[in-house]
């Protein structure tokens, strides 16, 4: 059996999450090659070999651009911050490696347009975007469903990403909040996962958009250390450059309307992705605080029998669910991360994308773009008379 050998380039929260995905998934499926965790790169050297000692990779490294030179390294993961996505991830593509990288995609549409295009210009060589969500079982369950028709003709979407994480006026200035880094706050970070998880359950692509976005908490102490989505604070404030709170309405391929957000300061919701899918036939609806399952309305269903009835989506018949454990026993947030490495590994060996392409990504990128745009322009808003402040 062939062994594909992995470099992860970063190793921060997503490194972490990617590293159990790395371990977990040649242990939980049978995948058709092997899969060597050999090195972790980072720029820190002490760090970068903390973070080898605690996954498991073989060795860690400081430099990208030598690692991804050596022969012995076949797929190159990159969890960096996205101001350095496209950069690793085109020299990776060239270098003839196969590349997982974290989304969004870039941290803009030219880059992601060139990241495209060097995925499609690469032959023989896989590229994925970790939209990770894709691979709960309880969402690619509901793009089966909905493929099945059981909702009928979609009319309506409500899909929403609520974190609550910089309520906090003292939540320090993390890259996530910093445009350079990330390019834009909640509604690349996490509005991406909401715009992603519509497009890949309907199967239909947002047309347009119109919103808004705001930054709600303007300046932030300076960030000590930093890891993930917490910190500590360091000595004086600095300007917090991306939008806290993204608003806005999508028109998909069908003409069905969407109404999304994506926020940091949904007091009490701590990491809720939700979508909701309605339709003539009937409605499904996911939320990532109850992964395992499902909720669906049957308008088919006799008058007095009708009501949004829960579906556990925990069994061996549904996706990834009979390579864990029994019947029955709860799947949680990382388990997605192992799908993701072996629907990738699978693609590799069989020569075939898996889904979450590199052209994918981009789709998510011009919508995130179009909803800046449309924030940015005043037209938008029409005031009410009387009540304008
Ligand atoms: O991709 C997202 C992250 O950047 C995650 O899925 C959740 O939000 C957790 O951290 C952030």
């Amino acid at each position: 059996m062939t062994t594909l050998r992995v470099a992860m380039i970063g190793h921060g929260f997503m490194g972490s999450a990617h590293s159990v995905g790395w371990r977990q998934a040649p242990r939980m499926f049978s995948l058709p090659a092997d899969v060597e965790m050999a090195v972790v790169v980072g720029r820190k050297p002490e760090a970068a070999a903390a973070a080898a000692e605690q996954w498991g990779w073989q060795e860690s490294a400081s430099d990208w651009r030598e690692v991804i030179a050596r022969d012995d390294i076949d797929i190159v993961d990159v969890v960096t911050p996205g101001d350095s996505h496209a950069e690793i991830a085109i020299a990776a593509l060239k270098a003839g490696k196969h590349v997982l990288c974290e989304k969004p995609l870039a941290n803009s549409v030219a880059e992601a347009e060139a990241m495209a295009q060097a995925a499609a210009a690469a032959t023989g060589v896989r590229a994925m975007v970790g939209f990770t969500y894709r691979r709960v079982p309880a969402v690619t369950f509901l793009r089966d469903l909905i493929a099945e028709g059981v909702v009928g003709e979609i009319q309506q979407v409500r899909a929403a990403y609520r974190q609550d994480w910089l309520v906090d006026p003292e939540m320090p200035l993390a890259w996530r909040l910093q445009k350079e880094h990330a390019g834009s706050g909640a509604l690349g970070d996490i509005g991406a996962h909401a715009i992603d998880t519509t497009q890949f359950v309907t199967g239909l692509a947002v047309s347009a958009v119109s919103g808004t976005i705001e930054t709600i908490v303007k300046q932030r102490p300076l960030l000590g250390e930093g890891s993930g989505l917490s910190g500590t604070a360091a000595d004086g404030y600095g300007e917090v450059t991306v939008d806290d709170v993204a608003i806005f309405t999508g028109r998909l391929a069908n003409g069905a309307l969407v109404s999304f957000e994506a926020t940091r300061f949904a007091t009490g919701r701590k990491n809720q992705l939700t979508i909701e899918v309605s339709g003539t036939k009937g409605a499904l609806a996911f939320d990532l605080e109850d992964l395992n399952s499902l909720q669906f309305y049957d308008r088919t269903a006799p008058a007095d029998r009708q009501g949004f009835t829960k579906i556990l989506v925990t069994e061996g018949v549904h996706p990834y669910v009979s390579a864990w454990w029994p019947a029955g026993h709860m799947l949680g947030y990382e388990h997605g991360f192992s799908h993701q490495v072996k629907d990738l590994i699978e693609g590799i060996v069989d020569g075939t994308d898996p889904h979450g392409t590199f052209a994918e990504g981009l789709a998510v990128q011009r919508v995130l773009e179009a909803v800046e745009v449309s924030s940015g322009r005043e037209s938008a808003w029409v005031s009410i008379p009387g009540a304008t402040p």
